[in-house]
């Protein structure tokens, strides 16, 4: 079936597909916290015959290739369903992971799930190198009829800009022509991998109909409950981007009325109840948390990949002028909240005459979210540099990171040795365990201070349990406490 388009028949990609057939052999490129759910998923469903996972065999993650192989799962973490799912997929043969590219050319889809962190926090330019690495390999080893889609988040205008140029140099095939190409932006939180994937909507967006159509094909097998949004692949990358860029703006709005609830006196966690309390048709108040900031690997990012895509095509990067755009001012906000963890502490100790040259802080908790070992981006590394460029010492409990090679961070899981001799406890992360294993009285002989500081990131602790056993109480958004008499417990042991 050809259409003809001015002089050059323009070969249909429907017919190609129609000649292939139905997907049935599927590749994931990048085995990290998004690939490897979704490979699993893939190859767990009926419809396909055969998935492999595609991972670099570099220094730094090619033992995820044999551990993959033996049925383990390289990540770290509470992830329900996954690892059994993994043993699953490889026993009976249905997933393999390697590193050999070329076996791309007998695949009829891939989909590339390759990061796009910054090349640094100060200058926010992503770093695509390792995008293109993998849309490189992809392009040399493709074959007509193949869809390729891409997950992970990328700047608005890189499918039908970078990613489709570098495919079709690398081919010398034509997107839309002779191999499909979409966007499908994954979705996926750490905690929730495998429901994430099949409960959420889809977005699936193609360069052209045909390519959504054929992405559509390859993801509605995975998919339980989640529907599948169309749209093109451009759109796709707005979605994606904005939505995490509104999630972001949603959380600044809570902590800069966090910030007012301390100035004023009142309790923000009150004060988010009332909000939340109007419902009502058509009455919404996406009321989040207030916090000791946002880290993670989306929201810290994808404001400014929104922001790029505005202006120019994926290949240049400038941001809007002036950062007037809501969302850059929200990015703004978050990332003030370690230094007003820092600035609380500071407080707390100005009360006993104290500064923290000198001073031990404790942080509990170094993973960006609670429950998990995902430190990316860390909330905690902004404080702990400010603590210890003001002459403290610090000490890190997590109960599930172990250490964080990027920041250069080695952390603890053993609670009452970091606790031991604290001036200073900052808590970072809602870790479950912190609920009920901070009691004042064990924190309060630990540290063997008479008053030490507590600063509570994220509303773990009872502000009153503390302050009555003569703890220096600090809170995000506890105007309510924070400036509460110092109390000489009579109990103390
Ligand atoms: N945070 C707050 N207050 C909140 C929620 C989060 O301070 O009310 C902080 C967290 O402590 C963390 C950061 O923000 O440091 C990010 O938390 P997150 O819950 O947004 O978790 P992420 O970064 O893993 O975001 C993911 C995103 N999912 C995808 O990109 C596929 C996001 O779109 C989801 O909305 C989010 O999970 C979610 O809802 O859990």
């Amino acid at each position: 079936m050809f259409q003809r388009e001015g002089d050059r028949v323009k070969r249909s990609l429907a017919s190609i597909l129609e000649r292939r057939g139905p997907i049935r052999s599927v590749g994931v490129v990048g085995m990290g916290y998004v690939g490897i759910p979704a490979a699993v998923l893939f190859a767990n469903s009926p419809a396909f015959d055969a998935v492999l996972g595609f991972q670099r065999d570099s220094p730094s993650s090619g033992y995820k290739i044999p551990m993959l192989n033996r049925g383990e799962c390289p990540l770290v973490g509470e992830e329900p369903d996954l690892r059994d799912l993994i043993r699953t997929v490889v026993d009976t043969g249905k997933f393999r992971c390697t590193s050999d590219f070329s076996e791309v050319s007998d695949l009829d889809a891939v989909t590339i799930a390759i990061q796009t962190p910054f090349k640094n926090g100060s200058d926010l330019e992503p770093d695509f190198s390792a995008l293109t690495d993998g849309l490189r390999q992809v392009g040399r080893h493709l074959t007509p009829g193949t869809l390729v889609v891409l997950e992970s988040t990328v700047t608005p205008g890189t499918t039908t800009g970078l990613a489709r140029r570098i495919l079709e140099e690398e081919s010398g095939l034509t997107a839309g022509e002779e191999f499909a190409l979409a966007h499908a932006p994954e979705r996926v939180m750490v905690g929730h991998l495998i429901r994430n994937i099949q409960e959420h909507d889809r977005i699936v967006g193609g360069i052209d109909p045909a390519s959504t159509q054929r992405a559509i094909e390859l993801y509605s097998p995975v998919l339980t409950v989640g529907r599948i949004i169309p749209m093109t692949a451009t759109a796709a990358e707005v979605t994606k981007t904005a939505e995490n860029a509104f999630r972001d703006l949603q959380i600044a709005a809570i902590n800069q009325l966090a910030l007012y609830c301390e100035a004023i006196g009142v309790n923000v966690y009150d004060v988010r109840k009332g909000i939340a309390s109007l419902k009502g048709e058509g009455v919404t108040r996406a009321v989040l948390w207030p916090g000791a900031g946002v880290g993670g690997h989306c929201l810290t990012k994808d404001s400014y990949h929104l922001e790029r895509g505005v202006t120019n095509p994926a290949e240049t990067h400038p941001l809007l002028n002036g950062g007037q755009s809501v969302f850059l001012v929200a990015r703004n906000i978050n990332d003030a909240m370690p230094r007003h963890m820092y600035r609380l502490s500071v407080e707390g100790l100005r009360r006993i005459d104290r500064t923290p040259a000198g001073a031990k802080v404790a942080l509990l908790g170094w993973a960006f979210i609670r429950d998990s070992g995902d430190a990316r981006n860390t909330p905690a590394l902004p404080y702990m540099k400010m603590m210890i460029g003001a002459g403290a010492s610090t000490a890190v409990h997590d109960p599930y990171v172990v250490h964080d090679d990027d920041a250069g961070v080695e952390t603890s899981h053993d609670l009452n040795s970091v606790l031991r001799g604290a001036d200073v406890i900052a808590i970072f992360t809602a870790h479950t365990c912190y609920y009920d294993r901070l009691d004042p009285a064990r924190v309060m002989e630990l540290t063997g201070r008479d008053h030490p500081v507590i600063v509570d990131g994220r509303n773990v602790i009872d502000a009153d349990a503390f302050i009555g056993h003569g703890f220096i109480y600090k809170g995000i958004g506890r105007g309510d406490k924070n400036e509460h008499p110092i109390c000489e417990p009579e109990y103390r042991a």
